[in-house]
Order: structure tokens, then sequence, then C-alpha cells
């Protein structure tokens, strides 16, 4: 264990094996490793934004079995919300100081893919500053499967539209065997990882989740890990890593045993030192609880998302989202904390320092 504590010191890239080995140590060990890296990167800054989440419909093709989002028998309100809806959603958002908005729907048959695309377009025309980012790499599998057209086009489109960047939603677990038993038939592996190297070759940015804390293993979120930090040595065009912690309430996944915030902190650290290709760690609030991810600033994360104001999709699982965090109390807990909060635009400009 000295030996690999050391290369990790040295800043040596860690393999598979030693990835693994690294959850044998114990978490104030870990969490030293993941903060000198961090404080190396980042110094104390944490960062975040003033963005706003928009979940337009969750009527859904697929059956993901941790979902609680999509319109099912255990939650029955289907909703499609109208262009004007979403418009009047961001018109309230931007006036509010937000920056960005992040849109992720399910995967609607009867949507058709212009409202899918004209979402976009009508917000940039009536907000041309206000950052899209928008659109799983689920989302885009679903739209070039139903509407019969390559990932190449349906990124033409999004470009088109007005989409500045892409969430890192939908990757879930790489692993072939765990993904089929909890979401089968949705975007395999190879294409989210696909859809993202396609994207980034545009010169875009994007973001890359895991899904942790139900039927996968240690050994699963490190193939997940390695797999990402493969693609981005050839196209360096993942901004943030994201690992969100898995909500049991109102889906099909049977899962007894929530994680212990041990396992979660572990987790963070490990993948500040095996993604040391992916510059961001950003511990979602949403699903770690702010008081974890105010800790998870000692483990190696670096950015706390935003204020997000409202959001579907965690919360419909029993996370605390449905509302947002009030901006100045959300700079509070950062401050006295002992970071410093840096308000940031989407793709890490520094636009205010909160010293
Ligand atoms: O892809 C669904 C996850 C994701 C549950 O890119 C669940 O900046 C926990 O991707 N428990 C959507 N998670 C959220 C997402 C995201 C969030 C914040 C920032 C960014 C970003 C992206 O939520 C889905 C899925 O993996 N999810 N159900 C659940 N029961």
């Amino acid at each position: 264990m000295q030996a690999l504590i050391k290369k990790v010191k040295s800043g040596e890239r860690v393999s598979y094996d030693e990835a693994l080995a690294l959850y044998d140590l114990d978490l104030f060990t870990l969490g030293e490793l993941a903060s000198s890296i961090r404080e190396r990167m980042w110094q104390r800054k944490s960062f975040f934004n003033i963005n706003r989440h928009i979940n337009p419909t969750n009527i859904c093709k697929d059956i993901c079995k941790f979902c609680a989002f999509s319109a099912s028998r255990k939650n029955p309100n289907p909703y499609t919300m109208s262009h004007d809806e979403i418009l009047s959603i961001v018109e309230h958002s931007y006036h509010n100081g937000a920056k960005e908005v992040h849109i992720v729907s399910a995967h609607n048959p009867d949507a058709g893919l212009e409202w899918y695309m004209d979402i976009f377009s009508k917000i940039k025309k009536a907000f041309p500053d206000i950052h899209v980012k928008a659109l799983t790499a689920a989302e885009i599998n679903f739209l070039a499967t139903e509407y019969n057209h390559s990932f190449d086009e349906i990124i033409d489109m999004m470009i088109e539209s007005g989409v500045d960047s892409m969430p890192g939603g939908g990757a879930e677990i790489f692993d072939e065997e765990v993904r089929d038993k909890i979401c089968k038939g949705k975007v395999s592996s190879d294409e989210w990882l696909e859809i993202h190297s396609l994207w980034h070759k545009r010169g875009r940015k994007s973001n890359a989740t895991m899904l942790f804390g139900h039927i996968e293993d240690r050994s699963h979120r490190i193939d997940h890990m390695l797999r990402l930090r493969d693609i981005q040595d050839k196209t360096g065009g993942f901004n943030t890593f994201i690992p969100l912690v898995y909500q049991r309430e109102n889906n099909f996944l049977n899962v007894k045993k929530f994680l212990s915030s041990n396992e979660i902190l572990k987790t963070m650290a490990i993948s500040r030192i095996v993604l040391d290709n992916i510059p961001h760690l950003k511990a979602y609030w949403v699903t770690s609880t702010i008081n974890l991810a105010l800790v998870a600033q000692e483990f190696g994360a670096d950015d706390l998302d935003g204020t997000i104001e409202r959001e579907s999709i965690n919360s419909a699982a029993g996370a605390a989202s449905a509302h947002g965090m009030e901006l100045n109390n959300f700079i509070s807990l950062i401050k006295n904390s002992g970071f410093i909060p840096v308000e940031r635009d989407s793709l890490y400009n520094e636009l205010k320092v909160y010293e």
C-alpha cells in the first residue's frame, strides 16, 4: 500500500487493479490524496453556477428500473410542456440571474423531433446569451433511432438549434451486465461514449455521470471511470465527472441497502485520483445531500453544480431538489465550510469570486 500511496502522490497514473485497491485505504488517507490533487488544480476554490433545470416531458418509451421520473404505474402523471411554458420558465429564471438552462427530457415518441429541437432555437432567439446545456447521449440515441438519423445528423441539428454543451446523463454504469439489469434497451455504453466523442470532435464540451449505489460493485465503478479516462485521452472534451448517488424511492429497482457516507466519499476521492485528465469533479448536492457535498470538498470535489431552482428526475426518486437552493445560502454554506465560492459560467470561466 505504501508504494501505491507514493505513486498517487507523485502524480503517476493508476491501473485498474491499483484503482480498485485504493478502496482498501482508510477514508482519511484517501481524502488527503484526493485533496492534494484538488488543491494543486483549484486550490480552495469551489465552483458553482446559477442555473435552472428544466425537464420538459416525462413520457418515455424506455423503462429504466432506477427511474422514478418517467410516467409509469408508480408515477401516473404524464406531462409534456408546450414551448410557451418552457419559454416562460426560462424568462423567469433569466431575470433571476440564471446563466444556464439544463434541459433533459424523457424519450417521448409522441413529441416529434421538431418539438425537441425547437425548444433550443426558441430559447436562443429570445435569450441569445443564455447557455443551453441539453440532450443527454441517451436522448440523442433515442432521437436518432426513432427518426432514422445518424448521431452526426442529430448533432448537426443540435448545433444549428443553439445547444452549447451536453449534460452527462444516461451514462449510468457502463458494465454491460449491470446495465442490462437496470436499463436494458436504452443507449448502450459504446453508443454513449461514441456520441460524446462525436460531440467533442466538434470542439464542444460535455459532462459525464456515473450512477452508483444500486446493484453495481466497486469493480464496475472503476471500469466506468477507466472507460471515460480512455475517451478523454483521445478527445479532451469532458469538463466534469459527476458521481450520482442512487435514490431509492418510487422506482422498480429493489435496493435495500443505501450506501454509507464512507463509501460515497471514498468513491469521490478515488474518482479524483483515477480521472487525472478530467478537470472537475462535481459533488451533486441533489443526490448526495448538501451536507455530504460540502464534506466532499475535502475529498476531491471542486464543483457543487448550482442553485438549480427546480428539478424533477432525482427528486422523483427521493432527492431533496424539487426546489433549488437560495443563492446567498449556497454561498454562505461553501464559505462556512472553509472554501472560496466561485460563480462560474457553464465552461468554467470565473464570473465572481466571493472572498
Ligand atoms: O441520467 C435517474 C440519474 C440523471 C435516478 O451534466 C438518478 O452537469 C439517482 O445527468 N437516483 C440525470 N440518480 C441527471 C444528470 C445530471 C445532473 C446534474 C448535472 C449534470 C450535468 C447531469 O439522473 C440520469 C440518471 O443517471 N437518475 N434516476 C435515481 N433514482
